[in-house]
């Protein structure tokens, strides 16, 4: 009864699919780390026929990237705080998790005042006084606007590194205390650019991956999304093994009444 109730309401326009992705390119800006460390691959296509003598009739690809380029999701097992979650790589996680309600925390005129906002326990609040608590089993993401940014503006380095929003680790605490089962963003990573100055460094990805919960990171199109009633469709390729992958990103939104 309630799918037969989805497919007519996907037939009829009265439920809308909103897409939370951006398109793989070369050109999409991948992460940053210090010099020291391994780097993010951005994603690369290499074609093999178009239907010519490599194949008369077919066209097709190959493909490379990073499991975290482009818009992407994050298993508990890409942090070492997660390494030892039960399940807790893109094969193996229970796709329950890939489906579920969301709840979209306005913070772009936050982060268009300040590229270093932080998401706070007092916005968490504030927006549960508005809209009610946020459920266990949520989805929650942090609408920046900062998907609108283009080119170096996007990852906006400085000297001194990356200056992005993200959620503190006070933040991160509250929404683990609500039960979510992940936190996505529209930056390049789930924490600040700053983050690894906060306490916890990484807060988002050690404290959320350590518990076991998800990320979803280079988010776009968050500001087509209601602030609650959404469902939201995420599931990551099925690598073995795998810390993230790329992947597709919708949304269910009910037309407005
Ligand atoms: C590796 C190291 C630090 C960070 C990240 C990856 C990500 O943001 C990611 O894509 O998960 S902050
Ligand atoms: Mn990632």
């Amino acid at each position: 009864m309630v799918l037969d109730t989805l497919t007519k309401a996907l037939a009829s326009g009265s439920v809308r699919v909103v897409d939370l992705t951006h398109t793989l390119d070369p050109d999409f800006p991948v992460i940053v780390l210090p010099a020291e460390f391994g780097q993010c691959a951005r994603f690369r296509m290499d074609e093999v026929s178009a239907y010519d003598h490599r194949g008369p009739a077919w066209k097709w690809h190959n493909i490379s990237m990073s499991e975290h380029t482009g818009t992407h999701f994050d298993a508990p097992i890409h942090w070492v705080t997660g390494r030892d979650v039960p399940n807790g790589a893109t094969d193996a996680i229970d796709p329950v998790a890939f489906v579920g309600p969301v709840c979209v925390i306005d913070c772009s005129a936050g982060a268009a005042a300040d590229e270093d906002f932080t998401l706070e326990p007092t916005h968490i609040e504030e927006w549960e006084a508005r809209h009610g608590p946020i459920p266990a089993g949520a989805w929650v993401l942090m609408r920046t606007d900062w998907s609108h940014r283009q080119g170096a503006e996007y990852l906006n380095l400085r000297k001194d590194g990356a200056h992005s929003p993200g959620p503190s680790p006070a933040a991160v605490r509250a929404l683990l205390d609500r039960g979510i089962i992940g936190f996505g963003s529209e930056c390049v990573g789930t924490d600040a650019g700053q983050a690894a100055h906060f306490d916890p460094p990484y807060p988002a990805h050690a404290m959320l991956h350590g518990a076991g919960k998800y990320g979803l990171q280079c988010l776009r199109n968050l500001d087509a999304l209601p602030p609650t009633g959404a469902v939201l469709i995420c599931p990551p390729l099925k690598i073995r093994g795998g810390t993230g992958s790329p992947l597709r990103v919708l949304a269910l939104v009910e037309a407005s009444a």
